[in-house]
């Protein structure tokens, strides 16, 4: 996340060109009538006012989940401006959290450093991995804020440390990755027991963050194997029970491998659409923007494949949508390497199957401006252009406000 003027700016880009914003007063913007918003039309805006929602302040005060029924306007539209509202107002308030923490925890041999290894050489914007020899952390700064990784088991001196003292390596913390080694089901009872123990030590703390749990060295040839299959099987029947006894926790599993990246990427994207303030309101624009243009699916990815949002009508469309995106970025950054400028449209048809697949680059995001992909696969490519830019213009301000 920004800060100073940086925020102002990110604010600022909430609203329509025309309207008179200075930076310096930046608090009076939430007194703003609602159609100095991008995205809300002067109609609206007049129905709005006549409901008595004559400002950002009043859009902010209603439910986002319980919307009033306002005449001429969608429920969905609503609830997706007063989630901007929302967001606008805590960081006019400067509420938004600036750091944010993510521990990478599992057994040692696990694969963490391996998995950080994958992110630190996806994203030109993570500053260097500090592993400290003979210490089982590790630290990476990625997008300015921490991912601490961190080996359990083994030692019991370390683990009496964490036990003794949870609010030093504990508090604030706003995600988990649990990593599992699904090869080695021997210390499985083991990642258990401690697995067991940090939601112990969570709910003492009264702190819920949510769990992911990558069943990590799922390899593309050991997914074939019934070994696998028996292993996932295992594991879920250790872990399941665990995070039922301790309610309040949210978690899901994924398959990982250092030997397909993406599944790490596909991984840290929704750990970062968890923390993030603005991942909502971008899979509500993107939902409307696949159904206006009648396509199957649609993701916002940049071109170091964070995937900020995405809306499909069917799992496997999401699926195809997103690894090729992946590819056709990999195709992308190779042609740039060699001297070729880069493309702000990328397409592909598959008429044998009646389907096209198309990207067109957005904006840039973070001081590396690395380029944003709105992705699309329809059947009606034609569609697209009509709605790009209304769609585009929506859809910066949550990229630069994301975390
Ligand atoms: N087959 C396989 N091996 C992996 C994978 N990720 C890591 N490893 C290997 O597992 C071992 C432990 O990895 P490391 O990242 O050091 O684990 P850490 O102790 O949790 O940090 C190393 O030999 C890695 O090469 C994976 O996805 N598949
Ligand atoms: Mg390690």
């Amino acid at each position: 996340m920004n800060n100073g003027r940086d925020l102002e700016k990110s604010i600022k880009d909430f609203f329509k060109r025309d309207v008179e914003f200075d930076i310096d007063m930046v608090g009076e913007v939430l007194k703003f009538g609602p159609e100095t918003l991008i995205g809300i039309d002067s109609i609206s805006a007049t129905k709005l006012e006549e409901n008595g929602i004559g400002s950002i302040q009043d859009l902010a005060d209603l439910s986002p989940n319980n919307p009033p029924k306002i005449e001429g306007i969608l429920p969905k539209m609503l609830e997706k401006w007063i989630k901007i509202a929302n967001v606008l107002i805590k960081a006019v308030r400067k509420e938004l959290k600036q750091l944010k923490k993510i521990l990478l925890l599992g057994l040692d041999n696990g694969g963490k450093s391996s998995i950080l290894a994958v992110l630190q050489n996806k994203f030109s914007t993570i500053q260097s991995l500090m592993p400290t020899k003979g210490v089982k952390r590790e630290k990476l700064d990625f997008f300015g804020f921490p991912v601490i990784s961190w080996d359990l088991g083994g030692q019991e001196t370390y683990r009496k440390d964490y036990l003794d003292q949870p609010q030093v390596y504990f508090t604030d913390v706003d995600l988990i990755i649990y990593v599992i080694d699904v090869q080695d089901i021997s210390r499985l009872e083991e990642s258990g027991r401690y697995f067991s123990d940090l939601l112990e030590l969570f709910q003492d703390l009264g702190e819920f963050p949510p769990i992911l749990i990558a069943m990590h060295k799922s390899d593309p040839d050991y997914r074939k194997s019934l070994e696998f299959q028996q292993n996932i099987k295992k594991i879920k029947d250790i872990f399941n029970p665990i995070t039922e006894e301790y309610n309040g926790f949210y978690t899901e599993y994924y398959d990982t491998t250092i030997f397909q990246k993406e599944t790490i990427m596909m991984m840290f994207s929704d750990a970062l659409k968890k923390i993030s303030h603005t991942s909502e309101i971008i899979d509500n624009i993107l939902r409307e923007f696949v159904q206006k243009i009648k396509a199957k699916a649609s993701s916002l990815i940049s071109l170091d494949d964070l995937i900020f949002g995405s809306f499909e009508e069917k799992a496997e469309q999401e699926q195809l949508l997103n690894n090729s995106a992946f590819m056709l970025h990999t195709l992308s950054n190779f042609h740039k390497s060699q001297g070729y400028k880069r493309e702000n449209t990328i397409k592909m048809n598959f008429p044998q199957n009646n389907f096209a697949i198309r990207g067109e680059q957005l904006f840039e995001y973070s001081a590396h401006n690395i380029p944003v992909y709105l992705w699309v696969l329809t059947e009606n490519p034609e569609l697209i252009d009509e709605y790009i830019d209304v769609f585009s213009e929506q859809l910066a301000p949550l990229i630069h406000m994301f975390l």
